[in-house]
């Protein structure tokens, strides 16, 4: 925690947060944080299908959350764009067109702003406004919450659209204020663009964003070191413009691809294939791989069902990836850093990459290997390692990840029932029921929140369900004149056992440096955070629960 409030301080890049609007209302009936794709449905889901008094925060200047802040070189999303927006509406679904296999930041953007005009969303959101508490009142039933222009509003519910990876992390090393040049963290990227001519770049971090980042960067930037610590596998994205026939086949099968999200595992609108790693011969599996090589994307992953089961069946897969970076990089010191990986693929969260590997052929990009010389410090010109070496830059990018899914949740001061704070509640790590509810923490409902299969999750789909069932339960709450609903202690302690259960069935947690641990962030609790159960199990168990009266909950 102590690193995600030094980012807050010391970034130069953040955004200036804009005074809140002055406008009179500040007693809601609910309460939204965030502007992103949960926020945005939420208050669609309050404000016009339940018709409750909403009203959303964002301290952005626009919408997107994530995307709003995301905007480094190559930033472009993994999932594919016909599965990565909403499905709660065919027509909204069938009139947006995407231009190509992902989408990059700005064209989410874009989307957002229009789902946000389409549904006259924005005249409920106020932007610039950044939420620093949110203590509950018993007495009233109400949450109080304060901004951090120092505005007091109300609401019965308060619902958080925060994000998982929205509290970016700047590691603590010595001497990053002392640095002469510029420094930047992907995650709070200015809105002009950073320009890399003529510039001596070093990136630390080789996750999702470092992998994409690199090339990008490398195409401008005088001269790019890659300060890499844990090796990473990455499957080429293929990214292509999307052609009109393509674009047809989406709009005409909307029911059934928007089935297929919500049945899969991953929420991906494409299938696992159903097959053991050990169904086929080498030379087959071979074959399988190649050809999951060409097409591209996270759908690698789907080859075969075992690999996140069955560490044998993962090593296959391993040792395909890393056969295919030893050809890929023509220099075999290089080649063999990049390669050696020490963790199941897919066991961290999977990068897919544009040219990430081929980067490493440029003569102005140089990898270094942080894990054998580790960074000691930043001095007034550059980076030093352990061994002494120094190296001179210009800008230094942070791709250093995020204090994940409770970071957003945390850095705000939410008190339940009896002054509770949540990160007291949370001190051995995340405690909740399905992902949604704390106990103390009566109407407050987290959205993705750790416990839910979010970030395992093709994000939209999770968000979805989430907003549904929320939407559905707070339905339910007036038409039966309930008051408070709030997770039972007993319920949360089998939820967190049901989350160890489906964690420790896949190799996942046995990564020991994943964010989905929170491993990256000194002090915090090794807790495996998302539910790993699959996303159809976790709609199914979450139905169920509504479906027998909101079992596991009070409702007073
Ligand atoms: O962050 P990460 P990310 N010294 O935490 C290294 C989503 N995402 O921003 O592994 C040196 O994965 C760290 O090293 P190590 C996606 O879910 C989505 O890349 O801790 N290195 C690691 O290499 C993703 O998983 C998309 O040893 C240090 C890197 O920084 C999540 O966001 C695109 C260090 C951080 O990797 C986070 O990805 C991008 C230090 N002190 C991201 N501290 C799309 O789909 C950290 N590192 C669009």
């Amino acid at each position: 925690m102590a690193t995600a409030k030094t980012a807050r301080k010391k970034s130069p890049q953040r955004a200036p947060t804009r005074k809140a609007p002055a406008r009179k209302q500040s007693a809601f009936d609910a309460l939204i944080i965030g502007a992103g794709f949960s926020g945005l449905y939420q208050l669609y889901c309050l404000r016009d299908r339940l018709d409750l008094s909403a009203l959303v925060l964002e301290a952005g200047d626009g919408v997107g959350g994530t995307w709003y802040w995301n905007r480094y070189p190559g930033a472009r999303c993994d999932s594919e764009s016909h599965s990565y927006c909403f499905t709660f509406d065919e027509k909204l679904y069938k009139e947006w067109q995407w231009s190509e296999r992902y989408p990059g930041h700005a064209e989410v953007r874009r989307y957002l702003n229009h789902v946000a005009d389409r549904f006259d969303l924005k005249r409920s959101i106020r932007f610039g406004t950044r939420v620093t508490a949110a203590h509950y009142d018993e007495a009233a039933n109400r949450w109080q919450v304060t901004t951090e222009a120092g505005e007091r509003l109300t609401a019965k519910f308060l619902i958080t659209a925060v994000g998982c990876l929205s509290t970016a992390n700047v590691p603590n090393i010595p001497g990053l204020d002392s640095f002469k040049g510029r420094w930047v963290h992907t995650g709070q990227w200015p809105h002009e663009g950073v320009d890399f001519t003529g510039k001596r770049v070093g990136l630390i971090g080789t996750g999702s964003t470092g992998i994409q980042a690199t090339p990008v960067i490398a195409e401008t930037a005088k001269h790019l070191t890659v300060f890499q610590r844990t090796p990473n596998y990455s499957v080429p994205a293929r990214n292509v413009p999307l052609t009109a026939e393509f674009q047809r086949y989406v709009r005409e099968n909307y029911p059934e691809l928007a089935r297929t999200m919500r049945r899969t595992p991953n929420g991906h609108a494409f299938v696992i294939e159903d097959r053991s790693v050990f169904d086929v011969t080498p030379e087959e599996r071979q074959a399988i791989y190649e050809a999951a090589w060409e097409v591209g994307g996270l759908q690698f992953r789907a080859a075969f069902r075992d690999l996140l089961a069955d560490k044998a069946a993962n090593d296959t897969a391993a040792d395909f990836i890393k056969s295919k970076i030893r050809q890929v990089v023509k220099d075999k010191a290089t080649a063999e850093k990049l390669a050696n990986i020490d963790h199941p693929y897919a066991a961290k969260r999977p990068p897919i990459d544009t040219d990430y590997f081929e980067a490493f052929n440029r003569d102005n990009v140089a990898l270094v290997d942080v894990r054998a010389d580790p960074i000691e410090a930043i001095t007034a010109t550059g980076i030093r390692t352990r061994s002494g070496t120094e190296y001179p830059l210009d800008i230094i990018v942070f791709a250093t990840g995020f204090d994940a899914m409770t970071g957003p949740l945390l850095r705000m001061d939410i008190r339940g029932r009896d002054g509770l704070p949540l990160a007291e509640a949370w001190k051995a790590g995340p405690r909740n029921y399905l992902g949604l509810q704390v106990a103390g923490f009566p109407n407050l409902f987290t959205i993705t929140g750790p416990g839910s299969p979010s970030v395992l999750c093709n994000m939209p789909v999770a968000i979805e369900q989430h907003v549904d069932w929320i939407t559905g339960c707070i339905a339910h709450m007036r038409a039966n004149r309930v008051e408070r609903i709030e997770a039972r202690p007993e319920a949360v302690e089998r939820w967190v056992e049901q989350v160890n259960i489906a964690a420790n069935a896949t190799l996942l947690p046995q990564v020991p440096h994943s964010w989905y641990l929170g491993a990256n962030i000194p002090g915090k609790p090794r807790v495996f955070m998302p539910y790993a159960g699959g996303m159809a199990r976790f709609r199914a168990i979450c139905d169920g629960v509504a479906a027998r009266g909101y079992e596991g909950f009070a409702l007073s």
